[in-house]
């Protein structure tokens, strides 16, 4: 039986396995593409993001998801389509325990001061992809603005495509290498990459850095996010949790 039939689920991040050619040549058969297609094909929009991304979330190796021109990226949605929102119509919210609760656009994250990081992005499944550019606010300079109350511990971080989150300590979020990121590769950050706005937390595997965000929310406890559920570490730092050594990408 097919390693995509059913009994699969997208609970374990699994991949970079012994099956990784094989699988990735049935996905793009089911897609109807070679891998030439995809190579020249551009990049994915509208029926066909949402028809990988259905495979995808039945597709714990994440092989369906290597990214047409993503330099190595590999595509990752735990939920069954790319949600799209306009630059227009993003909102991100800032609420919890903060003095003044706020909602950005993307105007007005844009017109903050911008901070750009060139790091190696490193996945908790094992790929790495060196020294890419992330552009966008410093968590920390959103948090200023909010005023944060007494009593606060953590961050918790919500997204538009109604399933992922995340969270940070306030500790963590003060870090100058945690961004909320609306560039990629000097690029606006697209759909399949978690566009118009992301997380970017450099110094920690790459699941935390949540992709269509939403809302943050200032809480007085740490709110483990969709992976922890399913065992992977709060703390994801990079080379120091979830039983690996890579090398620190910050
Ligand atoms: N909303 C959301 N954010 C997410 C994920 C996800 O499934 N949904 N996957 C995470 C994981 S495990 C990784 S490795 C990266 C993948 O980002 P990419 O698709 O830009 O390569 O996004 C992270 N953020
Ligand atoms: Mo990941």
């Amino acid at each position: 039986m097919s390693r995509w039939g059913r009994g699969w689920s997208n609970r374990d991040m699994v991949e970079d396995g012994e099956g990784a050619p094989v699988g990735r040549r049935v996905v793009l058969g089911m897609l109807g593409l070679g891998a030439a297609g995809v190579a020249a094909g551009g990049y994915l929009q509208n029926g066909l993001d949402n028809l990988l991304a259905s495979i995808a979330s039945k597709d714990p190796t994440g092989l369906s998801g290597l990214l047409p021109g993503g330099g190595g990226f590999r595509f990752y949605s735990v939920s069954d389509s790319i949600p799209h929102r306009s630059d227009a119509a993003y909102r991100l919210t800032v609420d919890g325990l903060v003095e003044h609760p706020a909602t950005y656009s993307l105007a007005q994250l844009r017109a903050m001061r911008p901070t750009r990081l060139v790091r190696d992005v490193q996945c908790v499944t094992g790929w790495r992809v060196p020294h890419y550019a992330f552009t966008g606010v410093r968590l920390s300079d959103l948090l200023d603005a909010a005023g944060v109350k007494p009593g606060a511990k953590a961050l918790r971080f919500t997204c538009f495509d109604g399933v992922y989150s995340e969270s940070l300590t306030l500790d963590q979020a003060r870090r100058p290498d945690m961004l909320v990121a609306y560039g990629m590769d000097d690029k606006p950050v697209t759909a399949a990459h978690g566009g118009p706005v992301r997380l970017y937390a450099a110094p920690m595997y790459f699941y935390k850095s949540a992709k269509w965000l939403s809302g943050i929310t200032v809480t007085d406890q740490v709110i483990p996010g969709y992976w922890e559920h399913y065992g992977y570490d709060v703390d994801a730092w990079v080379g120091r949790s979830n039983g690996r050594d890579d090398a620190p990408t910050s």
